[in-house]
């Protein structure tokens, strides 16, 4: 009898130990930029990233963020829920940016939080949200829950000169490239983590760079890469936006050509900014791969929103609702995911949460709660069908190679990439064919919501006729970037058959405008005056249901079919 009992006591224990070892969940890496577009080829200066994430991974072609600026779209990917729900409307403290009221509610369900009390060792360095470290908001003693291992930037981007909080504690910094450099620091704080991790613990590691945000400070090393490229002159490039909210409609077109220097100038130096975070992720990579641990590690590459400069004549900035500004690069790679592989399907800021927990094996029920969906399917090939296509036959027929894509369909209807991109002629000057694999869509969602409150303050500097105006970011010939009206609602449709925008602003003419991306991929003609009233009818409805979900409502919402053609 003692020997039975003893005999599956032992075998009791047996199955913890070998389940224990085999169910240990993937690592998981975030590499988060800032400001860093898609619309700009705002991955071009990074070969290394591409070669070690792209080409071994997934990369997504339709991801956007919940809201264009820092603080809102941060709160959305650490918290997994719209502007609505997270209510971090702007940088402020006032409009909750790591303010004392996020801290007491919505800082304590972010998805570090989970991956911590799941056995995850969790390591965060650099920007954390815009606002973080203020004497009013706690200072640097404040570690935000979740965290194991916390080296929060005060304040917002900058590439010298700061204050990091490590574990609660202030480490001031100055501007000696080779003990300071943010993006270097970052770098090496990462991979001090990765020699400390142990085999038997997942960890979970958020690379947060100041790059490719203002004020632009590359390395040194790198001040004369680019000098030959100039800001993309994109179909939207330096016309004046026709039928377009008040905000875009102020700008001066054509540009002077003092703001065409500044944008091209800003172009190259974001572009240099990047160089040294293709560098981080080449050395992250092979920690992981010397530690033994990059087949089990998921890495993903994002940044916070998007960037214009010079479309529709906004000289520089992000704020709007156009796609260059919501739309972000997304990267992933790790086990499961197909290289080399391109994937179609809408995802968003917000699922980037309870797909990290999901990885974590966390239960449905959890991730239910949040705005955003997994998207670990997507990632794995093993759910979905999903085609190998050696090169892709196009049924549109473009006859013109536009040259502002990295893609582009040649005048067979054959998709190419462009290998080889000169920037001072705006030509792709040598191409290839398209080999990547293309995985047909299967609906995961067919939606997005784009939720942003404009900025506004009393003192403009340099412009004083446009004091106390609700205006704010006055520059480049006292151009407003934002202004208290620059507040919407946007719906983004992508379904096979249909790409659709619907945007509402809160000013006072409760303007619209709507676009079918699929007729018009630069969004030039706002149809909002001359589409069906059952469109429109059907769009501003569905906006209005997403403004108000919340969990699982979201979920539904965003994935209802869309039945007008
Ligand atoms: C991905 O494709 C590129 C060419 O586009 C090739 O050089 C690379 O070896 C491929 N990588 C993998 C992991 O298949
Ligand atoms: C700040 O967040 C709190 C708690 O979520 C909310 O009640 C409040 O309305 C928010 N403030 C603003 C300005 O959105
Ligand atoms: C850093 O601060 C020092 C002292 O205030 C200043 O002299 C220096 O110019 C600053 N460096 C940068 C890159 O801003
Ligand atoms: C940056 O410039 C240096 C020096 O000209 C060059 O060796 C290097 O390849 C460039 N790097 C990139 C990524 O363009
Ligand atoms: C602006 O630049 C254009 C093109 O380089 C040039 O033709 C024009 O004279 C310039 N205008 C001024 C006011 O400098
Ligand atoms: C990772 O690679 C090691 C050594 O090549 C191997 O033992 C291990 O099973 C691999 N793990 C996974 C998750 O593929
Ligand atoms: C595509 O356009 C070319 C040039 O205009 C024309 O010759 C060709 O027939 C078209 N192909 C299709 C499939 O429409
Ligand atoms: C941020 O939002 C708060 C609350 O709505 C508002 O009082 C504050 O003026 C906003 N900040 C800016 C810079 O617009
Ligand atoms: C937007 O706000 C500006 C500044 O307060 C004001 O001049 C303009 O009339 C407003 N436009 C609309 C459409 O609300
Ligand atoms: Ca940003």
């Amino acid at each position: 009898m003692a020997t039975v009992l003893l005999m599956s006591m032992f075998v009791i224990f047996a199955n913890i130990v070998v389940g224990a070892i085999a169910v240990k969940p993937p690592n998981i890496v975030l590499i988060l930029t800032d400001d860093q577009d898609v619309a700009l080829f705002g991955q071009y200066p990074m070969p290394k990233t591409k070669q070690l994430i792209a080409d071994a991974g997934m990369t997504f072609t339709n991801m956007f963020v919940s809201s264009p600026l820092c603080c809102p779209s941060r709160s959305s990917i650490l918290t997994g829920q719209f502007v609505h729900n997270h209510m971090v409307t702007n940088n402020s403290q006032s409009g909750n940016c790591s303010s004392t009221s996020w801290q007491s509610s919505a800082e304590k369900k972010t998805f570090p939080v989970y991956l911590q009390a799941n056995g995850y060792k969790t390591f965060f360095a650099g920007k954390y949200l815009n606002e973080y470290g203020s004497p009013q908001a706690g200072g640097v003693a404040h570690v935000p829950p979740g965290w194991d291992d916390w080296n929060g930037l005060v304040g917002n981007s900058v590439y010298y000169n700061y204050t990091l909080s490590v574990q609660g504690q202030a480490e001031s910094h100055g501007d000696n490239y080779q003990q300071d450099y943010l993006t270097d620091v970052i770098h090496r704080k990462a991979v001090n983590f990765l020699n400390s991790v142990s085999s038997r613990k997942p960890f979970f590691m958020m690379l947060s760079t100041p790059a490719c945000h203002q004020p632009f400070t590359s390395a040194p090393q790198y001040l004369q890469n680019f000098t030959d490229r100039r800001a993309p002159r994109t179909k939207h490039f330096n016309i004046h936006g026709k039928d377009k909210h008040w905000l875009v409609e102020k700008t001066i077109t054509p540009m002077p050509n003092d703001t065409i220097e500044l944008i091209d100038d800003f172009f190259r130096n974001r572009w240099r900014t990047l160089l040294s975070v293709d560098d981080m992720v080449e050395g992250v990579v092979n920690k992981l791969k010397a530690i033994g641990e990059l087949n089990n590690t998921y890495i993903f590459f994002t940044s916070d929103n998007g960037y214009h400069l010079g479309q529709f004549s906004l000289p520089y900035d992000k704020r709007q609702f156009y796609d260059f500004d919501i739309q972000v690069p997304l990267m992933v790679r790790g086990p499961g995911v197909k290289t080399n592989s391109t994937c179609q399907e809408l995802v968003m800021s917000v699922d980037l949460a309870p797909t990290f927990l999901n990885i974590g094996k966390i239960g449905q029920s959890t991730l239910d709660n949040f705005d955003g969906m997994t998207f670990l399917n997507l990632l794995t090939t093993s759910h979905f069908p999903y085609s190998d296509v050696k090169e892709i036959k196009s049924t549109s027929n473009n006859s013109s190679p536009d040259v502002t894509d990295s893609y582009f369909i040649d005048d067979q209807g054959f998709v190419k990439e462009c290998s080889s991109w000169d920037a001072a002629r705006a030509l792709c000057v040598s191409w290839h064919a398209a080999k990547r694999t293309v995985r047909h869509t299967i609906g995961f969602r067919e939606s997005v919501l784009i939720e942003y409150f404009g900025e506004h303050v009393n003192d403009i500097p340099g412009c004083p006729s446009y004091e106390n105006q609700g205006l704010s970011q006055c520059d480049t010939h006292c151009v407003c970037r934002d202004s208290w009206n620059n507040t919407y609602g946007c719906i983004r449709y992508e379904t096979q058959q249909n790409s659709y925008k619907y945007c509402a602003l809160q000013d006072t003419d409760n303007f619209v405008e709507v676009y079918d991306l699929r007729a018009d991929p630069y969004e030039l003609i706002n149809i909002a005056k001359t589409a069906s009233p059952d469109l429109l009818t059907k769009l501003s409805q569905d906006l209005a249901d997403l403004s108000m979900c919340a969990g699982e409502t979201c979920h539904k919402k965003s994935s209802s079919s869309f039945n007008i053609n």
